[in-house]
């Protein structure tokens, strides 16, 4: 749930960005575990219209104007390849909207930063996705979004340092189990133990990088399946949305989240553990999906890892949820007890499902 705001203070903070017409009514939008958002409604000569209204969490991006900064700069590169590209297609980009100084972006009086867009239309994020031909185009999609990013001249900022870095969140998970402030650690000694025993493997993308092996990219970093539109009439992926993460990285930390949310039927927060899986034919969809689009750029050495980056990000962001359990839910936004060490054990679960068909994911190569 966003932080609680009132009408008459969205209207106020809505106000800051050029947007025509009336406003009527703001509402909590999404399901976001990190910034807050708004859909905004206005009356443009009798046509209602929508927007959407976004408080960057500077608990979590320190840097709010450095990230604006990469959100503009691929969204323009996103639109210019839209243009160029001339022909019928829904395909959209998120369009930012300008504050009266022109920037994208505008700090309210208590210093939050906030950024506005144009709400797309007839068009929706799914928490889970419905079929392999869902699958496939969400897959599709961000592929093609990796790959409208392969030219993107000079390098982004690294809004969140480490972002992806797994070796580094099992250090932090092994801080938080030290410190242990809230006296939980009691509580998750078997999910602990799970972390620990797969750690010696949590910097093998790392390490590929580090010879040479896997090039660093434009990547998006958080491609949950909720974090691409699909249009209502025909099904297509059409856009890409929360773009805050999107950074220098490894191409396998978006297929690896993809994975990570796509071909599991269960909501991250399913506490029924035995619905949660790998579904197969769900990950056959994504892998052909992803390589429709973004094949034509991958290296053989990317597609090898493939798999295992479907494994490593579920154990990172796992094991992220477990610190976040630790430290008393200070980072992921919760909204009952006991959330974050559900998403854990939801996450490990999955894990668990990935590693008994990983030769199956090998054979598709
Ligand atoms: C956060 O806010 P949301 O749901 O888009 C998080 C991701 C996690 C995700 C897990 C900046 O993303 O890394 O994978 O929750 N974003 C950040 O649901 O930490
Ligand atoms: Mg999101």
């Amino acid at each position: 749930m966003a932080a609680p705001y009132s009408q008459s203070e969205i209207r106020r903070l809505a106000g800051m960005f050029d947007i025509y017409g009336d406003f009527l009514v703001a509402s909590p939008f999404g399901n976001g575990n990190v910034n807050d958002t708004f859909q905004l409604t206005y009356d443009q000569g009798g046509i209602r219209l929508h927007y959407v209204l976004q408080r960057i969490n500077s608990n979590v991006f320190k840097d709010p104007v450095a990230v604006m900064e990469n959100v503009s700069r691929v969204t323009d590169h996103i639109l210019g390849k839209i243009r160029a590209a001339k022909a019928q297609t829904r395909k959209r980009t998120i369009r930012l909207l300008h504050a009266h100084d022109g920037k994208p972006y505008a700090f309210d009086s208590r210093g939050n930063c906030w950024r506005a867009y144009i709400f797309v239309e007839h068009a929706r994020a799914y928490e889970v996705l419905d079929s392999p031909e869902q699958a496939f185009r969400v897959a599709q999609g961000f592929g093609e979004f990796q790959k409208q990013l392969v030219d993107l001249k000079g390098r982004l900022n690294e809004t969140i340092p480490d972002f992806h870095n797994t070796p580094k969140r099992i250090n932090t998970l092994e801080a938080a189990i030290k410190a242990d402030v809230c006296g939980r650690v009691k509580l998750v000694q078997p999910e602990i133990d799970f972390v620990m025993k797969r750690k010696d493997e949590c910097g093998k993308l790392l390490a590929l990088n580090a010879e040479g092996s896997i090039p660093e990219r434009i990547t998006h970093n958080d491609t949950k399946s909720n974090n691409i539109l699909i249009d209502d009439l025909s099904g297509e992926a059409i856009c890409v949305i929360d773009l805050d993460t999107v950074m220098p990285g490894l191409v396998l930390y978006d297929f690896g989240d993809m994975v990570r949310s796509g071909a599991n039927p269960a909501e991250e927060d399913e506490q029924d553990l035995n619905r949660v899986g790998m579904k197969f034919d769900m990950y056959e969809a994504l892998y052909d999906g992803f390589i429709s689009s973004a094949g034509s750029f991958l290296t053989e050495a990317e597609k090898e890892m493939l798999p295992f980056s479907a494994k490593l990000i579920t154990l990172e962001i796992g094991l992220r949820f477990l610190s976040d359990f630790i430290m008393g839910d200070v980072y992921f936004k919760t909204r009952r007890s006991n959330q974050n060490l559900d998403r854990c054990r939801n996450q490990f679960k999955l894990v668990e499902s990935i590693e008994a068909q990983m030769n199956k994911m090998q054979a598709l190569l």
